[in-house]
């Protein structure tokens, strides 16, 4: 029996933990697991450091994500979660739980927990949790459905390097569990508030190209931000209209979520941005990668640029 099945099993308790800034992958994950444990009969609960961005209110069940029904629980299982900080205010949770499981895809990450499932060719959290899962039979189609919201968003909805034919036979699995993708893709990519379609509109205005346009930064300021009257957990996808420009090899984008302190993403046709945001401290993967950076706007860009061309050097 898998590991972490046999975790699940020994637990009376569960709480799953996704990431700060949580996306598509880590949700779908949080809240897949969370709907399994329950169905085994646990009490199940799941959340994240930060609340869940608006873009994802759709999620079924959402209202009780971030309530915690125990102080402590037998089993903590980390998802999406490349290293322990991520987990941020509630690591406490992870110290308390008597086991702890880590489930991830990111480059480079060992695992933190008693048990790890770390596969950093799988396009996804929820493509790993699928395969844990399968053999028991027992997804349903709400189980499909959050699953599917993290295949289909950390492929970039079926179209980055990381589509492989497995992420589609699984994508063919889910939708035959009741997945309906459909729906799912009319939420998730064919609807956006008003302030995020602002947001859009002034991120394509500040978007400057450096390098003979082969590096592109959109820079998101607090008072850009405001204007939009749009929080900064709620920024995903900008960054792709950066690395879609014809010529543009990295695409950055810069939030500015404290004063003078930026979160980072890159995205690259081919570059190593893993190496890039390494520079930073920070990690991901070789298409796609993120950091933090303090500093004042124009600073942080020109520390970009070096890191850019210093990594290009070697
Ligand atoms: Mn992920």
């Amino acid at each position: 029996m898998d590991r972490i099945l046999e975790a699940i099993e020994k637990a009376r308790s569960v709480l799953i933990v996704g990431h700060v800034r949580p996306d598509g992958d880590c949700l779908g994950s949080a809240f897949a697991l969370r709907e399994f444990c329950r169905n085994a009969g646990k009490i199940a609960d799941a959340g994240s450091p930060s609340p869940i961005p608006e873009a994802y209110n759709f999620i079924k069940n959402i209202s009780d994500f971030n309530e915690f029904s125990l102080k402590s629980y037998d089993l903590f299982i980390a998802v999406d979660c490349a290293s322990k900080d991520r987990l941020g205010r509630l690591e406490g949770y992870f110290r308390s739980a008597k086991n702890t499981v880590c489930i991830d895809h990111h480059e480079g990450h060992r695992g933190f927990g008693n048990v790890n499932k770390v596969v950093s060719d799988a396009s996804s959290t929820c493509e790993i949790i699928y395969d844990i899962l399968a053999p028991t039979g027992k997804i349903t189609p709400i189980i499909a459905n959050y699953l599917f919201m993290g295949l289909s968003t950390d492929t970039g909805h079926f179209m980055h390097s990381n589509t492989t034919s497995k992420v589609l036979y699984t994508a063919y699995k889910l939708s035959e569990a009741g997945a309906d993708c459909h729906a799912l893709a009319a939420v998730l990519y064919r609807t956006r508030t008003k302030n995020k379609t602002m947001l859009i509109a002034k991120s394509l205005e500040a978007m400057r190209f450096y390098m003979d346009g082969k590096l592109a930064v959109i820079p998101m300021t607090a008072d850009l931000l405001a204007e939009c009257d749009i929080d900064s957990n709620d920024t995903e996808g900008i960054i792709d209209y950066a690395i879609a420009v014809k010529g543009v090899e990295i695409g950055v984008s810069i939030c500015e979520e404290k004063p003078n302190e930026f979160k980072v993403s890159f995205r690259s046709r081919g570059r190593n941005v893993n190496e890039v945001a390494g520079i930073f401290g920070g990690g991901g993967h070789i298409y796609a990668a993120g950091c933090r950076i303090s500093g004042k706007k124009e600073d942080v860009i020109d520390k970009i640029i070096k890191a850019v061309r210093d990594t290009e050097a070697q």
